[in-house]
């Protein structure tokens, strides 16, 4: 995997921070995403002990920003072999009849056009190589509806189907894609959805959760399969978490 060049959205926190941290590892070069700028210098930093490191800061709603981006990225990083859309969070929790509607644009804006607009700045330079990997964050709310989760649910669902049509267009080029998609994990991911309410502390009381860590080395084992194998989709859960709605905790 050495050399590889990865892009990484969402690189700032939990799973993509993880992910970026397990790429160094392995020598892979990486180009790192996020809104919060202080946070992306600090950990190029700290990774470019282990690898070659490059950041962009931009959101990925903003259509023109994320290509400008992308389309300016030094030689040395300009061309990506895996894309990791990771960036996204849940926005609220609440049932359709009361929810906001800058939540339900924040959870499409971000979860879906974001995704989009990544991959489309990033595409182009996979097929005309034809080769690249692209790995979508979905989630088990991807596949699973459950109580008040309506549009964020909706936004994983999008992306699942998005996956699979990525999947599809991209055969004729050798392009492998997948989704990961993971069940509760420990990250800021709470405390976005419920707008750092206390709320967020107790999500993961009770139980041992999935770490951003566990996640990371999943998709690292995606990504470091030999050519002929491609990881199409994968469903995580911790141990306590049967599906979406039944959580095994001790009081
Ligand atoms: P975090 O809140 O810890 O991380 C979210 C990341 O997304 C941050 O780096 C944040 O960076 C970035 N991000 C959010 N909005 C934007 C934006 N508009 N533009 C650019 N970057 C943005 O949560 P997780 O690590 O848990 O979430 C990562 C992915 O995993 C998401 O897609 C989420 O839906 C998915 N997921 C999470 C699960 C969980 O239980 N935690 C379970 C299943 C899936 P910044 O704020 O600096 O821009
Ligand atoms: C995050 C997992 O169950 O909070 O995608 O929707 S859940």
């Amino acid at each position: 995997m050495t050399n590889k060049v990865a892009l990484i959205t969402g690189a700032t926190s939990g799973i993509g921070y993880a992910t970026a941290f397990e790429f160094a590892k392995h020598g892979i070069h990486l180009i790192l995403c996020g809104r919060r700028l202080e946070r992306l210098e600090t950990i190029q930093k700290d990774l470019s002990q282990l690898t070659d490191v490059h950041i962009i800061n931009f959101d990925v709603r903003d259509k023109e920003a994320t290509f400008k981006g992308i389309e300016s990225l030094p030689e040395k990083f300009n061309k990506i072999d895996i894309l990791i859309n990771n960036a996204g969070n849940a926005h609220g929790l609440d049932p359709i009849n009361e929810g906001s509607i800058d939540d339900w644009d924040a959870m499409m804006d971000i979860n879906v056009k974001g995704l989009l607009y990544v991959s489309k700045a990033v595409i182009p330079g996979m097929t005309k190589r034809k080769s690249g990997h692209i790995i979508n964050i979905g989630s088990s709310a991807g596949k699973e509806v459950y109580p008040k989760g309506n549009v964020y649910c909706g936004s994983k669902h999008a992306v699942l189907a998005i996956t699979e049509g990525m999947r599809i267009d991209l055969n004729p080029y050798g392009i492998k894609v997948g989704a990961i998609n993971p069940g509760l994990v420990e990250t800021e991911f709470s405390k976005v959805r419920f707008k750092g309410d206390k709320i967020a502390d107790s999500v993961y009381r009770g139980f041992k959760a999935l770490q951003a860590e566990d996640v990371a080395e999943v998709i690292y084992f995606a990504v470091s399969r030999p050519p002929h194998v491609n990881i199409a989709d994968v469903l995580m859960f911790c141990t306590a978490q049967a599906n979406s709605t039944i959580v095994k905790k001790e009081n």
